[in-house]
């Protein structure tokens, strides 16, 4: 049977924009998952249509790393082009909670391997997802998937618990980075969420939510894979992409 959330994790959800569910898949698949990850990194496996991003610091030539696999910040499309990651993305256990958040007919918004290598991962800055990304209702849920343990010292999730219910806040472009305005919260209501590797953080698209720098000596990897409902329309131009399907049916005017 496919995991699933209890009332009062679903009540936490809707209360809190977030809700952290451990053992979400077999120790073993982790493990091949953190391999594979190496690989593309370290190991020379092509990347094929993944895009790849790296640290600015390293990309502007203000940081040397020992190996260019410790520069990499983000590999995004790894569900589309690769077996393992794709077992990850349709996972029962995960579908099946994101079902009960946003309904039966589900396609992938995005995915991207968030990657913090040891002291050289920089921070994200306090931001919610929705803002950036054209589609309505701003109601899409993440899973922050931990393939590492995720620690305050090699920047675990933080998040502005309850704050999905503001809506849309404003946000200023400050360094490469897109952030909610400073002033409008204090650092001191972020809860820290640290996590197990092999963990899952579903997370609401307008939840605010930060990561700090990686100042510890141990890798910080985790995927973001965001899931939206097929009756979700697309408000950018044109019609949009042909987005990943998960789940169920399509419907006329909504995403492809
Ligand atoms: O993994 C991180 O460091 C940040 C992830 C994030 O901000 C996101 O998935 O929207």
């Amino acid at each position: 049977m496919a995991m699933q959330l209890t009332s009062e994790q679903l009540e936490g959800y809707e209360r809190d924009g977030y809700v952290v569910i451990e053992g979400l898949v077999a120790p073993e698949m982790v493990e091949a998952l953190r391999a594979r990850a190496r690989e593309y990194t370290h190991g020379g496996r092509p990347l094929g249509s993944v895009r790849a991003q790296v640290e600015p610091k390293v990309a502007r030539g203000e940081l040397q790393v020992a190996h260019p696999g410790d520069s990499f910040r983000k590999l995004e499309g790894l569900v589309e082009g690769d077996d393992l990651f794709q077992k990850l993305g349709l996972h029962e256990n995960i579908v099946s909670v994101i079902e009960q958040i946003v309904g039966p007919d589900i396609k992938m918004f995005r995915n991207a391997l968030m990657l913090k290598p040891p002291e050289v991962g920089s921070a994200k800055g306090m931001h919610q997802d929705s803002p950036y990304w054209p589609i309505e209702p701003m109601e899409l849920c993440s899973c922050w998937f931990t393939l590492d343990d995720a620690t305050p010292e090699n920047g675990c999730m933080a998040v502005l618990p309850g704050w999905h219910k503001k809506g849309p806040l404003p946000h200023v472009n400050v360094t490469d980075d897109y952030v909610v305005e400073e002033g409008l919260y204090d650092p001191a209501q972020m809860a820290l969420v640290p996590m197990k590797a092999g963990g899952g953080l579903f997370f609401h698209s307008l939840l605010p939510h930060y990561t700090a720098p990686n100042r510890s000596k141990s890798w910080r990897r985790a995927i973001a894979l965001s899931y939206m409902s097929a009756r979700s329309r697309h408000t950018g131009e044109g019609e949009g992409p042909d987005y990943f399907n998960v789940k169920g049916q399509s419907y006329p005017g909504c995403v492809r």
